[in-house]
């Protein structure tokens, strides 16, 4: 038996913004783009949620159900930077560590859990811990799986700590909504509730073969997380070795001017993932194929290192220049850094929920 703990952030976006500006604590917050600008929340602390405010709301709809609310422009490196310390406290407590986004992650705890030391003692620690290093709040969930304790970790936001004992993961599912179970989107309630299957429970009940007809092998699947069966594993992601960025042209391309062009908008392409990842290098590459299709390529190792375009663009230029001989022409060039400066593990990042209109 394992024992999982899934562990998000209250209003991570907003409670940061409350954290650095003391004057917003206990006030409405949104955080996002502008009304003019069409802008959406991305996240509303919870004084704000009380007057009906949600993420993905537009900016426009906030404002009229909570005009005292005050909006501030997302500051994502802040965010990330937060993220990198919670995922740190988390991998303190255990090395199986799962980001899924900036704000949550689960935990294996299995190892860790003693007589004296159940997981609910676990997940109360790590509360307190994170509470007291970072002055923010997380909700935890505790279960034997996955998918429960993703659950659970919503049950009872914010500062919240769900246990689902071993054996109760049925029963605590079987009066949720549909839509709190993995993988039901917003089609697939549709259908089901068409059907007059409404809560978790009238999954787990219904018919297999009725299920395995209309929604073939994720009607299945359905059930199974219905029944609280669930064997996924938690994904310890792999350390990000090189970041890179290619293109191929429509024609081979001879001209050093338009070459270096490309060589600077790969390194914007190369410098936007460094920094999205935190990560800075020391070793620059340049990929490079010929007409004939020949492919080779060419590194240097800086005694700095790099993670802006311009200081990655301006080695790689060198790299470049060094085979512009003999009318050679490119049908391909690419830009990488590798040589990473943290010597640590570092995750891939999870990507981001992307809006339009952040400011
Ligand atoms: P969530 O954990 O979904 O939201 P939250 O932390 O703001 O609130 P909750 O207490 O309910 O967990 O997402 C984490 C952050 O991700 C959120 O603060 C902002 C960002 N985000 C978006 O940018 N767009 C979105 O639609 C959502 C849901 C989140
Ligand atoms: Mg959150």
């Amino acid at each position: 038996m394992r024992h999982i703990l899934h562990a998000d952030f209250d209003a991570f976006y907003a409670s940061v913004e409350q954290l650095d500006k003391p004057h917003l604590r206990g006030k409405p917050v949104v955080v996002g783009g502008s009304a003019e600008g069409r802008g959406v929340v991305a996240s509303a602390s919870y004084e704000a949620r009380e007057f009906g405010v949600r993420s993905a709301m537009p900016m426009r709809t906030a404002q009229r159900l909570c005009p005292q609310a005050v909006r501030v422009g997302a500051r994502f490196e802040r965010y990330r930077e937060i993220s990198r310390d919670v995922m740190s406290i988390f991998r303190d407590l255990t090395p199986l560590v799962e980001p899924l986004s900036l704000d949550e992650a689960y935990l294996d705890v299995t190892v860790v859990v003693e007589d004296d030391n159940q997981p609910a003692k676990i997940a109360a620690a790590l509360k307190r811990r994170v509470k007291d290093e970072l002055g923010l709040t997380i909700s935890v969930g505790v279960a034997t799986t996955k998918s429960v304790a993703k659950i659970a970790s919503d049950m009872d936001k914010p500062d919240g700590l769900t246990v689902v004992a071993p054996g109760e993961e049925r029963a605590f599912l079987a009066p949720l909504p549909i839509r709190d179970l993995w993988g039901v989107g917003p089609k697939t309630a549709e259908r089901l509730i068409a059907a007059g299957i409404e809560t978790i429970a009238d999954i787990a009940e219904c018919d297999a073969d009725w299920l395995q007809e209309n929604f073939g092998k994720h009607g299945e699947q359905m059930q199974r997380l219905a029944l609280g069966i669930d064997d996924s594993v938690v994904v310890v992601s792999r350390e990000t070795k090189s970041v890179s960025a290619e293109t191929t042209f429509a024609q081979d391309i001879g001209d050093p001017d338009a070459l270096q062009e490309v060589v600077d908008r790969l390194s914007q392409r190369v410098a936007q993932q460094l920094r999205r990842k935190q990560l800075q290098g020391r070793t620059v590459k340049l990929k490079l194929r010929l007409s004939d299709f020949t492919t080779f390529t060419r590194q240097r190792t800086l005694p700095y290192s790099v993670q802006s375009a311009a200081d990655l663009s301006q080695p790689a230029g060198e790299l470049l220049r060094a085979e512009l001989y003999g009318g050679r022409r490119f049908r391909l060039i690419g830009v990488g850094v590798s040589g990473f400066e943290q010597s640590e593990a570092h995750p891939d990042e999870p990507h981001q929920l992307r809006f339009a209109g952040f400011g």
